[in-house]
């Protein structure tokens, strides 16, 4: 009902309509009108109020609104099921929980903050509080555990697009799970599995996105790396709007993407937008460092780095620098 209410006051933004028109198209009464209003200034929806006019919505709320999203989501299962939270410590954790415990798939976990967001290899996240996008998707596809890297890449392209849909910029994807603008990183994308021999149970794709950041809000440690949607474009992404095109556009990837012919096209799609290749790359693998030229991606989203001897690397995951990337010179 909430929902219904604030489509009435955005097809009416910054013109009065009154409670009891609300009220009488919607069939309910105008102290329950009244009540959702108030609901809707709790999530930050700047409404103005007169006794003789009625309502007029003045700004639309800068907060994630969950109902929001489901009624502008054309999608048939991702973010269905939307659990949201105000702080947690990392929507990962709590989504790995969720699909253990056999959640629906396609149920997203979206926070306004997180205190431990995790990056890969026990790396932190840094998740600051009503500015980005802190989401985890759960996902129970029909591959092998070795074909989970796949889903890293759909989501990178998922999210380069809905960046494309939503604020105008063309990203690109630093391999394998890094979204890049302007040199410096704007998403971070954290796959999780739990798999046994060949069956996997279940996936958690996580990804951060820096939305409304300034960039001098950005603390020490990643100041000199990370960029954000609203310091590139000069202005305020909304970030309902972005997560929708997002889920949308990951959905309708992986639907397709058993089909042999459009998985080839993801990945050739995926080497379009990947700044890593044709690259100077350091990679820091277990045991040695080796460098050389990124020169492509493996169907199965290996990176293939020719070193100066002209031996080709297949290389599965690890640190990978890529020169003039992060003050990597
Ligand atoms: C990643 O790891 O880039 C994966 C990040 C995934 C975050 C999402 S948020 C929702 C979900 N819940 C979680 O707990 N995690 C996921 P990695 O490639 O290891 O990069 C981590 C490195 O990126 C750090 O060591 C920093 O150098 C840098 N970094 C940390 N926070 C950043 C930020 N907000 N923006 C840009 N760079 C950042």
């Amino acid at each position: 009902m909430k929902a219904r209410i604030l489509k009435i006051l955005k097809d009416n933004m910054h013109k009065y309509i009154s409670g009891e028109q609300i009220s009488s198209s919607l069939g309910i009464s105008r102290t329950s009108v009244w009540k959702h209003i108030s609901a809707l200034r709790e999530e930050g929806y700047v409404i103005e109020s007169s006794s003789k006019k009625g309502y007029k919505l003045i700004a639309l709320s800068g907060s994630i609104v969950p109902e929001e999203i489901r009624m502008r989501l054309s999608s048939q299962f991702f973010g269905k099921n939307i659990l949201y939270y105000d702080t947690v410590a990392s929507t990962n954790t709590i989504a790995k929980k969720e699909a253990a415990e056999g959640c629906e798939e396609g149920t997203i976990v979206i926070a306004e903050g997180q205190t431990s967001g995790r990056g890969r290899l026990g790396r932190k996240w840094v998740s600051p509080p009503r500015s980005g996008i802190w989401m985890s998707i759960i996902l129970r596809p029909d591959i092998l555990p070795e074909q989970a890297p796949f889903m890293t890449m759909l989501a990178s392209l998922a999210t380069v697009h809905a960046i494309e849909n939503v604020a105008g910029v063309h990203a690109g994807i630093k391999w394998p799970n890094d979204i890049v603008l302007e040199s410096k990183k704007v998403c971070g994308i954290l796959t999780e599995m739990s798999a046994e021999i060949g069956h996997v149970n279940y996936i958690v794709v996580g990804i951060g996105i820096n939305v409304n950041i300034n960039k001098s809000d950005f603390s020490e440690e990643i100041k000199g790396m990370a960029t954000s949607l609203s310091s590139v474009t000069g202005r305020d992404i909304d970030r309902n709007e972005l997560i929708v095109k997002l889920l949308e556009n990951f959905e309708q990837a992986y639907m397709k993407m058993r089909d042999k012919d459009a998985r080839k096209m993801m990945i050739n799609e995926y080497k379009g937008y990947c700044v890593t290749l044709g690259r100077r790359v350091k990679v820091n693998l277990k045991e040695e460092v080796i460098e050389g030229t990124a020169v492509d991606v493996a169907d199965d989203g290996q990176l293939v780095v020719r070193t100066d001897d002209g031996i080709k690397h297949r290389i599965l995951s690890g640190e990978v620098s890529v020169r003039g990337l992060y003050g990597y010179v």
